[in-house]
């Protein structure tokens, strides 16, 4: 190059480097972690919102990904895209969903270490469909052996069966997870996958019995009764209407037109022969799915002496039928209650209410144990007992944060379970940024951030918590009720900073508490929960002498779910409360002793609009994500690091001393190519193997140079060979 075109590209690399140069408004920015105000929550928001309008849905920060719902297919799950993103440094491409299947699979080959990616965020906001890509990408990429491919298939098979049984329409979503689901995917030393193993979390047991306006209860009732042989229907005493069972029309909405039953009923059937399912075992799941729905037509009346009768027995026949039980005992358990004092027991008549709290407390419990069964056989089949050297990527598909106009006990559960996530995110990476700064001998510099143990204590504490003190109302002798818990509340965690209820807050109260209602302050906000129902959820209770009959049922399922040691066991079962703090305890010990990976997702529109970006809605994702709390702890310090090696190889052809080839130590050809380019003291610092760059415009200067020193080479390259 002459010395006059080497001075006007020196010029042109200062230009940049002064930031006179940017070409980024349009697209935004890729990271946030590049934001010249990163504390900025509207600058946030229009970086999101002009990547969306562009079509991309994904934007990190630094490794965590952020995935904005499209509503639409965008092309960008191709085959094409998967082998695009195989094996590539992760900053490299564009960001995308297989970036963060790719880079946890590569660092788990290489460290031979476990890992995870944890997806959240509301529902509908895209968590299931990512983590059906990642499962789908790690399926398609990974090695293979032909003896392996039943395990594979398996693995991505599991996904149908427990969405028919686990997944419902809801307002929300037209396939609503209504369960969390973490899912062990295990590799071979090669990298092969090889089994798998699933936990559930918490599945909607009410949805069975009950459904609002406009949704409806889980897809398998639906796929059967569509797309069930008519064999099968009169063997399991069904008619093919969903319009003729109580627990099927209660939402008015069976028909929906993103959802094929028919086709989808097909897909679990193909699914079940997979995974292993024998025919005896298809006749008593069925068995049992047609048993809940006689259960919901089965009618009480009461007679003059006040006493529960079943009018029509048809229903009954039919459960008893299918479920290897007693008739009379059955209509007994149904209707009356047994009581054990001393040496006898004593049949006492229940009332309406009872007999119908009963009737769907036994639906309940058998289609919640059916699918605790389920998720252990599926389990069974992807277990490979012949690869005992193995390491796992897990993927946690779990609800998010939920703040309704009513929220309930399940609100309750799900907002501790994101508050213990939360913790564990914000202690996660900064522990991973300490490390990372002590490694590379950089000095740490604290960070302010809020810490939510406060609030995970205030549930979950022993004795203290709101936890503790609902199990004690629950087990409290003489009569316990809803307001009763409030009350115990208002005595024990009244003074706590981040609980509220009428009575503490007072009229004045920014936004009204009502009577039987608490108040959390949440990390993400403030929750009202309603006290009604509290519990007899908590409690889930199965009067004694129908888990008798249960436990005598002639189904295999129902055999297994049910054993008669529950009922010698005089001790009071475990409350859903505590057993959810015990199992979300677990999962927070499962995902500490492995490295994670981020996806949060964001849910543009209510109305499952394509392209339709609501400001307000995403605002408060953004908040109860904890996004910006995230960006902070990840910016803080400096915005961008990159391995030596890296960073010299991409910008090397900015100056002549490491262009084209440099052949001394990384470190040393890093600092003549940022002596060269002008970077000040301020501006990096330089680690054991990194250079941490302080601000975005540093790098995006340095980015514009590169991408202008580029065109100049192609050009030289061009017009040299035109010459020969
Ligand atoms: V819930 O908490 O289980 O109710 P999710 O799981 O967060 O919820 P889901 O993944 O089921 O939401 O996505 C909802 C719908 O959005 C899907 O059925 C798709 O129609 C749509 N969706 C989600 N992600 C994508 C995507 N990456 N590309 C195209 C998508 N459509
Ligand atoms: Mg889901």
């Amino acid at each position: 190059m002459d010395s006059k075109k080497e001075e006007m590209r020196r010029k042109h690399i200062k230009l940049h480097m002064e930031g006179a140069l940017t070409a980024r408004d349009k697209v935004g920015v890729q990271d946030f972690v590049l934001l010249d105000s990163y504390t900025s929550e509207s600058a946030f928001m229009d970086n999101l919102r002009k990547r969306y309008r562009e079509n991309l849905i994904y934007t990190y920060i630094g490794t965590l990904l952020v995935s904005v719902n499209p509503y639409q297919e965008l092309g960008i799950y191709t085959m094409k895209q998967m082998e695009l993103y195989q094996g590539v440094n992760f900053f490299e491409l564009p960001p995308h969903v297989y970036a963060i299947a790719d880079n946890a699979y590569r660092m788990m080959c290489s460290e031979l270490n476990n890992h995870f990616i944890l997806i959240s965020g509301e529902s509908g906001a895209g968590k299931t469909e990512a983590s059906k890509k990642i499962l789908q990408y790690l399926a398609v990429t990974c090695p293979m052996t032909e003896s392996l491919q039943i395990a594979r298939d398996r693995l991505l098979l599991s996904n149908p069966v427990l969405e028919a049984f686990g997944n419902a329409k809801t307002l929300r979503n037209d396939n609503s997870s209504r369960f969390g689901k973490y899912m062990d995917i295990q590799f071979d030393f090669k990298g092969i996958p090889v089994g798998g193993h699933i936990i559930s979390y918490l599945i909607e047991k009410s949805r069975v019995v009950f459904q609002n306006h406009g949704e409806r209860n889980f897809h398998i009732f639906y796929q059967l009764l569509e797309g069930g042989e008519d064999d099968l229907l009169s063997y399991l005493g069904l008619v093919r209407s969903t319009q003729a069972y109580f627990y099927l029309n209660q939402g008015r909405c069976a028909k929906v037109t993103s959802i094929d039953d028919k086709n989808d009923w097909e897909t679990v059937v193909k699914a079940f022969s997979i995974i292993d399912f024998n025919e005896t075992d298809l006749e008593n799941l069925f068995g049992i799915v047609a048993s809940v729905l006689h259960l919901g037509n089965v009618h009480f009346v009461e007679d003059g002496d006040g006493c529960v009768t079943i009018p029509d027995n048809s229903q009954i026949r039919w459960i008893a039928k299918l479920l290897g039980i007693h008739l009379s005992a059955l209509q007994e358990a149904l209707t009356y209650r047994k009581i054990e004092a001393k040496s006898e027991e004593v049949l006492c008549p229940l009332n309406i209410d009872l007999s119908v709290y009963s009737r769907d407390a036994m639906a309940k419990a058998i289609y919640g144990r059916t699918f605790t069964w389920l998720v252990n056989k599926i389990n069974g089949s992807l277990a490979n007992k012949d690869f005992t050297r193995k390491t796992v990527i897990g993927l946690l598909d779990i609800y998010g944060f939920e703040v309704f106009d009513k929220n309930g006990f399940e609100q309750f559960c799900i907002n501790y379970c994101n508050e213990k996530l939360q913790q564990l995110l914000i202690e996660m990476t900064l522990k991973a940024e300490q490390i990372e700064y002590e490694l590379e001998g950089i000095e740490w510099e604290p960070i302010q951030y809020f810490n939510n143990k406060i609030i995970c204590d205030l549930v979950e504490e022993k004795h203290k918590g709101i936890i503790s003190i609902l199990d004690e109302e629950c087990l409290r002798p003489g009569t316990p009720t809803d307001l009763s818990f409030l009350e115990k509340l208002e005595e024990k965690v009244g003074k706590h900073a981040h609980f509220q209820t009428r009575k503490l807050a007072g009229p004045k109260a920014k936004k009204r508490i009502s009577w039987l209602e608490f108040r959390l302050l949440h990390y993400a906000g403030e929750v009202t929960y309603c006290a009604r129902g509290f519990l007899e959820k908590n409690n889930d209770l199965l009067f004694r002498h129908l888990k008798k009959v249960l436990c005598g049922s002639k189904n295999g399922i129902i055999k297994e779910c049910f054993h008669v040691e529950e009922l010698e066991n005089r001790k009071r079962p475990t409350t859903v409360g505590t057993q959810f703090k015990n199992s979300v305890a677990n999962l927070i010990n499962i995902l500490m002793s492995k490295e994670p990976s981020y996806i949060r997702c964001i849910k543009p529109n209510e109305g499952k609009e394509p392209s339709k970006f609501d400001d307000f809605l995403i605002r408060h994702q953004i908040k109860y994500l904890g996004l910006m709390e995230h960006l902070r702890v990840r910016r803080a310090g400096f915005a961008y690091r990159r391995k030596y090696e890296h960073f010299l190889q991409r910008y090397k052809s900015l100056c002549p001393d490491t262009w084209p080839h440099w052949h001394g130590s990384p470190l040393e050809g890093v600092e003549k190519l940022i002596k060269y380019i002008g970077y000040k003291p301020e501006e990096y610092k330089l680690g054991r193997t990194m250079i941490f760059i302080r601000f975005p415009k540093t790098l995006f200067a340095t980015e514009d140079a590169f991408e202008f020193s580029k065109h100049q080479l192609v050009a030289k390259i061009q017009s040299t060979y035109k010459g020969c």
